[in-house]
């Protein structure tokens, strides 16, 4: 943790970044011809650009994955689930359950939970019982509303992410998002960011990870690649996933320390960027808070107050 403090001080003036995919680039350029690039993205990197999500399609073609509940025919809806358990269905063009799904990095689905606050982060994969009810041990940890994509492709189509807010019942204790910074820990691991991105460019972002002072160079595979990163956006928690440059195993991509993604936002504006890596036979998430575009954006929309951001409606400020 020390290092991470001196290291802040490198890290000092540097413009904070996100990392945004492929499918964000189509996003992010309203005038990108939708209908072909989405070709490129289903071959070269199927589940790579998850975010691609129906791009194809007409009015939708724009936005980032994460913000509708049904999309190209496909809805996700909750299924009621017994307690300390997370239950839903994607249900298809014709309203029944779908049961068929493309693996996509190892899994037929990815479901990533966040609090609205971008608090509380998990990624998990449930399983799908005979009827296509998907249940998982509850990764809605604590009361609050909650974001929950699911990540998946149904079978012979395109990646669709599908959000839902889910609503802990509890008392909220709202927290502010986190200061930009380019450097954070983990479970001892320290994460470093470096990359400038700008809206509507691609940008390489590179996230090295070390421990003790040491860079670690042997890195495990999780999901088929060294790396993935989500990126949330403030404001409307758009969904970007994004995976890194090379393949384990391709003779060429080392096992870190680096782990380098092509990038790019589809906005200014901040963003929580969640990066999962393997080492130690167990994944690790980085988080940081970065802005992308103008440096000047507010950060926080919780006004932060020294009793740690608890949201006490009417509270005052001295
Ligand atoms: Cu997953």
């Amino acid at each position: 943790m020390n290092t991470a403090t001196k290291l802040s001080g490198f890290a000092l003036g540097l413009v904070a970044v996100f990392g945004a995919a492929y499918g964000i680039g189509n996003l992010a350029d309203p005038v990108a011809p939708a209908a072909e690039t989405r070709h490129d993205d289903s071959g070269s990197d199927h589940g790579t650009g998850d975010t691609g999500h129906g791009d194809e399609n007409g009015a939708d073609a724009h936005l980032p994955g994460g913000l509708l509940v049904s999309e190209d025919g496909y809805t996700l809806q909750p299924a009621t689930a017994p307690a300390g358990q997370f239950a839903f269905r994607i249900t298809g063009p014709d309203g029944t359950p779908v049961t068929r799904f493309e693996v996509a990095h190892d899994k037929r689905m990815h479901l990533i939970v966040a609090r609205r606050d971008l608090s509380g982060f998990r990624h998990v994969h449930p399983e799908m019982a005979g009827d296509g009810t998907w249940r998982v041990a509850s990764p809605l940890d604590g009361p609050g509303v909650w974001r929950a994509f699911a990540d998946f492709t149904p079978e012979g189509g395109e990646p669709l992410t599908l959000g839902l807010d889910v609503t802990v019942p509890g008392e909220l204790a709202a927290r502010p998002l986190p200061a930009p910074v380019t450097s954070t820990t983990v479970d001892g691991y320290t994460v470093m960011l470096t990359g400038t991105p700008e809206p509507g460019r691609t940008s390489r972002l590179t996230l090295s990870v070390s421990r003790d002072g040491r860079p670690v160079t042997d890195l495990q595979p999780y999901l088929g690649a060294y790396g993935h990163l989500v990126a949330l956006r403030q404001g409307d928690l758009a969904y970007l996933h994004v995976h890194p440059e090379g393949t384990p195993g391709d003779g060429r991509t080392p096992a870190g320390p680096a782990i380098t993604f092509a990038a790019e936002v589809p906005s200014a504006g901040a963003y929580r960027l969640y990066l999962d890596f393997r080492h130690g036979d167990a994944v690790h998430t980085a988080e940081f808070t970065v802005l992308a575009g103008d440096r000047t954006a507010p950060v926080s929309t919780t006004a932060p107050t020294p009793d740690a951001g608890h949201g006490t409606p009417g509270h005052g400020h001295s």
